[in-house]
């Protein structure tokens, strides 16, 4: 097993830098570069300092968090050196490390080391990153519970549960003068089933319908030349980000902006106006823009007001977008051309959105009912392959097939629950699941 290292911290000037060295030869290699012995015996914090032995020259003057596996992050002998923010003298002291033996880690590696040695679930490994880049406080909160084992002591009961109608059916086998599993018992094994099946479905339910929260609202401005689609994104992230005139055809191509409002993290897309066009340029926006329009969670469709619309893009919209959408009846300074079509007035150009940002959040607003136990689609993945199995197995049930064959189904499940648990390694999964980490992590 490789002993690694790896900056904690965003390599940048900063008041203090934190690197981590991790695995078997961890304190063999600390006690290499260190002034002062360091003692192989429980967690504690020290003063000390990082030499290079060969030239007798001190690195910095540092503080060493230790810790002595299993009783770690990672599950190994793990040591937190504390230095001076100071990117020279990181690279002096990381150099150092690996000339007495580390190597580099790569992305994520810390956290996988910690699965590995069964100190995380999946669950758990995953909102660590998802902490990390979070960008609301609901997603803050989220994968802070998660961390802390709200959903990993949810799956654990699930898991027990499974593991118990297992048993039952077990028994049935081996002792098939003790119970009928097709009169009595398969009542209560499909109940049981059922209701853990429920309990699965509920946590992708919640994630299904709150999915905009864990990954952002793609909201996509749509709209005709002209009619407002660039000064109302102006106007939503309270700055001239994209160049409004009155000649139409300003935008060409699609400008994106993320901004958090009230606690909910949107991604919008302004987009080239919706017209015939020579200009292969345009042209390209155009489609792209409405193939863009597909994945939105809402389309706000932009047009001006004060000109009457046409049946023919009446009949386009009906056509092109099906998304949630809203009319954005921009304009509401000048005359009302449009008296009787369903939307939303507004004015970007004098910053007056409020009932339009009203009617956004009334779409997407919280529900206080959702619990949260996953924060991504692998996640989620997993659970419905779960459910796919529970599934199979009570169909078999119900025509009374072979309780070898529910088992099989059966197991595969606990198989993937304990997998979820980080107590069974699918070493295929990994990779995946520790692909958008963070160096140091
Ligand atoms: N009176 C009035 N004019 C507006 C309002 N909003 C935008 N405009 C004007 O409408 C013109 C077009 O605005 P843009 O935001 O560039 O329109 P667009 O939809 O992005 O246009 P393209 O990029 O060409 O598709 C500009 O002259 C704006 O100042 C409004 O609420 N009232
Ligand atoms: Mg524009």
């Amino acid at each position: 097993m490789n002993t690694i290292v790896a900056l904690a911290t965003p390599p940048m000037k900063s008041t203090i830098h934190i690197i981590r060295l991790s695995g078997p030869e961890t304190y063999n290699i600390i006690n290499k570069i260190c002034t002062k012995k360091i003692e192989k015996n429980g967690h504690s914090i020290q003063n000390n300092k990082i030499i290079n032995k060969n030239n007798n020259k001190i690195i910095d003057d540092v503080l060493l968090m230790k810790f002595v596996g299993p009783k770690s992050f990672t599950g190994e002998d793990l040591i937190e050196i504390n230095c001076h923010g100071n990117l020279i003298i990181v690279n002096k002291i990381i150099k150092l490390i690996l000339e007495n033996g580390a190597i580099m880690a790569q992305p994520g590696e810390f956290t996988k080391q910690a699965f590995i040695n069964n100190k995380l679930d999946i669950s758990q490994a995953n909102s660590i990153n998802y902490l990390i880049n979070a960008k609301t406080d609901f997603q803050a909160e989220v994968s802070l519970n998660i961390i802390l084992g709200n959903a990993k002591n949810k799956i654990k009961l699930i898991t027990e549960k499974l593991f118990q109608i297992i048993g039952t059916l077990e028994v049935n086998i081996d002792y098939p003068e003790y119970y009928d599993i097709h009169d009595v018992k398969s009542q209560e094994v499909k109940k049981t089933i059922d209701e853990i099946y429920k309990d699965i479905n509920e946590i992708i339910t919640d994630y299904n319908n709150n999915y905009h929260l864990f990954n952002g609202i793609n909201l996509v401005i749509l709209g005709k030349p002209n009619s407002g689609k660039s000064s109302l994104l102006n106007t939503i992230l309270k700055m001239d980000r994209a160049i409004v005139s009155d000649i139409p055809g300003t935008t060409r191509d699609f400008i994106k902006e993320s901004i958090n409002i009230d606690g909910l993290n949107f991604n919008i897309i302004d987009t080239a106006g919706i017209r015939e066009s020579d200009n292969q340029i345009e042209s390209m926006g155009i489609s792209k823009a409405v193939e863009i329009s597909k994945n939105a969670d809402l389309v706000l469709y932009v047009i001006d007001n004060s000109i009457s619309i046409s049946k023919e893009e009446l009949d386009w919209i009906n056509k092109n977008i099906n998304s949630k959408l809203i009319i954005v009846k921009n304009k509401e300074d000048l005359k009302d051309s449009n008296p009787t079509l369903d939307g939303v007035k507004i004015s970007a150009k004098n910053n007056n959105i409020d009932n339009l940002k009203k009617e956004i959040f009334n779409i997407f607003k919280l529900n206080n009912d959702a619990q949260f136990f996953i924060t991504s689609d692998y996640e989620k993945n997993i659970l419905l392959e779960i459910n796919n199995n529970l599934d199979k197995a009570n169909e078999l049930i119900k025509e009374e097939a072979s309780l070898d064959l529910v088992i099989s189904f059966l197991e595969f499940a606990y198989k993937l629950l304990k997998t979820f648990l980080g107590e069974e390694k699918d070493f295929d999964l990994l990779d995946e699941l520790f692909k958008n980490f963070c160096l140091g992590k």
